[in-house]
């Protein structure tokens, strides 16, 4: 026993004596853009609107319970929580053997659900790497009797099926032994930035670096800034999250100063009442309680719940990234799979009134939300009117057609202007019990 401990103490070390790669989070020219260009490059990112995210590690070996026990908190944070040694950490991680992964099945089945990217942790807290990284023996390859790049695989299906592949990655690592206190510029310039750099250089075109773990005190804004630099040094189009700096507060500031740190801000597990006026947003959320796999948690959201958050977060004119967390086999739970194939069910048919609109032009209205796009209104009904007729209260509208999105002839639905507003004559039953769509056309 002692023998082998010792093995896993060696190992450990050889951890923190890996090549040195001088680069400095400094190094990066400024970024400076004009709106147009800025647009340009947050494009795809805005017409996408809806994202799988994919919490996928060593944590989902021990599923929640550690030593028979179950360990209250989300999947992802059993290290911690559960107050796991490294050492003892490490025998998951050498028991990551996930012989069901099949990257296609997952690239198909966020297709499926109508999801156009892909966020997965290429590193979590946990420090645990799902590629083949040059510069660590603590990934899929060298430390995991896997030895699949996942990543790889990952974006060689992606690519076929048309999925933007994006990464998340934590700042804060609690396995590398550099990445705390005193040594943690170290752990930056030699590790974490040199990871980036084969994150960007070696998976194809990424959409998004989605940055977390930023809150630790080691990460400050200027360094934040430095690294968005940097990475937009090396792929000018890459969009970066809020969490790249400390900027997860104060959302409202960003995009107005030009050198805040990130594209996007990301409230989590929460849409803001509003949205945020002015700023790129994604909001983030799990489907039951947990981002990483927990074999205890079955506090499924429902299929409406999730498609009535996707409506209300597009009428505020941001993003759902939406999360599923894969078992250690390399399946994504049956209650996932079920409730993504019916939003996709939905988005087939009512997509138009998601993808590539912004935000509600009239606030929220009682029966529903509204998203639009130019020359069209769309007008999501939550509760069907029991009369049958829907007010629009804007006067102003000078509506030329209504119809229902879900009627592939586009039959015109009576309208009247009146006082009140805009009336629209329904149908007696809702087409979709969840949410049915009227098309206004307008001038
Ligand atoms: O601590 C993480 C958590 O495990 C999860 O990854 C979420 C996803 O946004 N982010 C952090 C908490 O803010």
């Amino acid at each position: 026993m002692n023998v082998r401990k010792n093995l896993l103490a060696v190992i450990s070390l050889a951890m923190c004596v890996f090549p040195v790669m001088e680069t400095r989070a400094d190094e990066g020219n400024s970024v400076s853009e004009t709106q147009q260009q800025r647009d340009v490059r947050m494009r795809w990112w805005r017409e996408a609107r809806f994202g799988m995210f994919i919490h996928w590690g060593v944590y989902s070996v021990p599923a929640g319970v550690h030593k028979g026990k179950p360990v209250g908190g989300i999947g992802e944070w059993i290290m911690s929580k559960g107050q796991i040694p490294i050492l003892e950490y490490e025998e998951y991680a050498k028991q990551f053997n996930p012989q069901k992964f099949d990257a296609e099945t997952w690239v198909k089945l966020a297709k499926g659900a109508g999801m156009k990217y892909i966020v997965i942790t290429s590193k979590h807290h946990d420090g645990f790497c799902l590629w083949d990284s040059k510069v660590s023996k603590y990934d899929i390859m060298d430390f995991a009797p896997f030895k699949r790049d996942i990543l790889k695989e990952l974006a060689e299906a992606c690519k076929k099926h048309g999925v933007r592949l994006c990464f998340y990655h934590s700042i804060m690592d609690w396995h590398h032994c550099d990445a705390k206190g005193v040594n943690f510029p170290k752990y930056r310039d030699q590790y974490m930035i040199p990871q980036l750099k084969e994150l960007l250089t070696g998976y194809g075109d990424i959409g998004v670096l989605w940055f977390d773990g930023e809150w630790i005190k080691e990460w400050t804004e200027p360094q934040g800034k430095d690294l968005y630099k940097l990475l937009r040094t090396i792929k000018p189009d890459l969009i970066i999250n809020n969490r790249v700096g400390k900027g997860r507060k104060g959302m409202e500031g960003m995009n107005k100063s030009p050198d805040y740190a990130g594209d996007f801000g990301t409230p989590e597990q929460t849409i803001p009442a509003q949205g945020i006026p002015g700023v790129d947003w994604e909001s983030c959320m799990t489907m039951n309680n947990t981002w990483g796999y927990k074999s205890n948690d079955h506090k499924w959201k429902s299929e409406k719940d999730l498609i009535h958050k996707l409506i209300d977060i597009a009428s505020k004119g941001g993003n759902f990234l939406l999360n599923v967390g894969p078992t250690a086999q390399g399946l994504i739970p049956q209650p996932s799979v079920k409730r993504l194939k019916e939003i996709g069910q939905w988005l087939d048919v009512n997509g138009e009134a998601i993808y590539g609109t912004t935000a509600s032009p009239f606030g929220k209205p009682a029966w529903g939300r509204y998203t639009k796009k130019p020359g069209k209104i769309y007008a999501h009904v939550f509760q069907w009117p029991e009369e049958t007729k829907l007010i629009v209260p804007d006067t102003n509208l000078k509506v030329s057609k209504a119809y229902l999105l879900s009627d592939k002839k586009q039959s015109s639905l009576p309208i009247q202007q009146t006082d009140a507003g805009l009336v629209i004559n329904l149908p007696a039953k809702a087409p979709d019990p969840i949410a049915s769509v009227i098309v206004l056309e307008h001038k």
